[in-house]
């Protein structure tokens, strides 16, 4: 299996996932929280690029939760921000979710000419490495964040690259999934510490959303494989059987 990485939303360009099995990265914390209403019950989830889209779904779906954030902030209005931690199965289950992020969304719609779209955070990364091994090519793709490579998508990325070496031993990495790879051998052991010096990691905690970090950093917490297709994010029920 041939791996490559894609570092940031911006830099997709449609040619070169055209066709491709991808997988989406925005471990803080587009995909950890999309993970999360999936594992609560929620029937799709609908990635929106702006709050005005988002709120046009009040219109047209019926039991229809509107979540997102600008500048990790929910944006008054909506129903919910972006925080993983302050989802509950209650308000979510049986409901669509529309979900605008500033970066994350933006990833999910870029990758679109895809064959295969994927959303992992380090929350279900044996789930997405069990489900892609007999790929022979998979791009990873990071959100970044603005533009900028960001560092916790980096190491979710490598770290799916190692949770793969554990199941084929055939892998031929670019050299940037080779970095993120050996970033996260060296890293392992101190992701919460490295994740919370990061420059995401310091504007969470400065918004007091530490708990957000600690709990997308949960390692195979949720045992779901989400897709996007045709603009919807589901997930098969049956792959929601040992969630939690
Ligand atoms: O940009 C995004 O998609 C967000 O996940 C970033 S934030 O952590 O909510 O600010």
């Amino acid at each position: 299996m041939k791996i490559e990485l894609i570092l940031t939303a911006d830099s997709i360009k449609t040619e070169r996932v055209k066709g491709k099995a991808t997988v989406a990265i925005d471990t803080f914390r587009a995909t950890s929280t999309i993970l999360t209403a999936l594992a609560q019950g929620a029937k799709e989830v609908i990635p929106a690029l702006s709050v005005e889209e988002a709120l046009s779904y009040k219109n047209t779906l019926s039991d229809v939760i509107i979540a997102g954030e600008r500048k990790g902030e929910k944006v008054e209005g909506l129903d919910l921000g972006n925080s993983p931690v302050e989802y509950q199965e209650q308000q979510i289950q049986d409901k669509s979710l529309v979900l605008t992020t500033t970066n994350g969304t933006k990833l999910l719609l870029n990758l679109s000419s895809a064959r295969r779209i994927l959303i992992a955070a380090f929350l279900n990364l044996s789930s997405i490495a069990k489900a892609v091994k007999g790929e022979k090519e998979l791009i990873i793709c990071c959100a970044g964040s603005r533009g900028e490579f960001s560092l916790e998508d980096f190491l979710t990325a490598g770290a799916l690259i190692y949770k793969l070496k554990g199941l084929k031993s055939d892998l031929k990495l670019s050299d940037l999934s080779l970095v993120a790879y050996q970033n996260y051998l060296t890293n392992q052991g101190q992701l919460a510490k490295v994740l919370k010096e990061s420059e995401h990691g310091r504007r969470l905690l400065a918004l007091n959303k530490e708990a957000d970090i600690d709990y997308a950093l949960q390692q195979d917490a949720l045992f779901l494989v989400p897709s996007y297709s045709e603009g919807v994010i589901s997930c098969k029920r049956k792959s929601l059987e040992n969630s939690f």
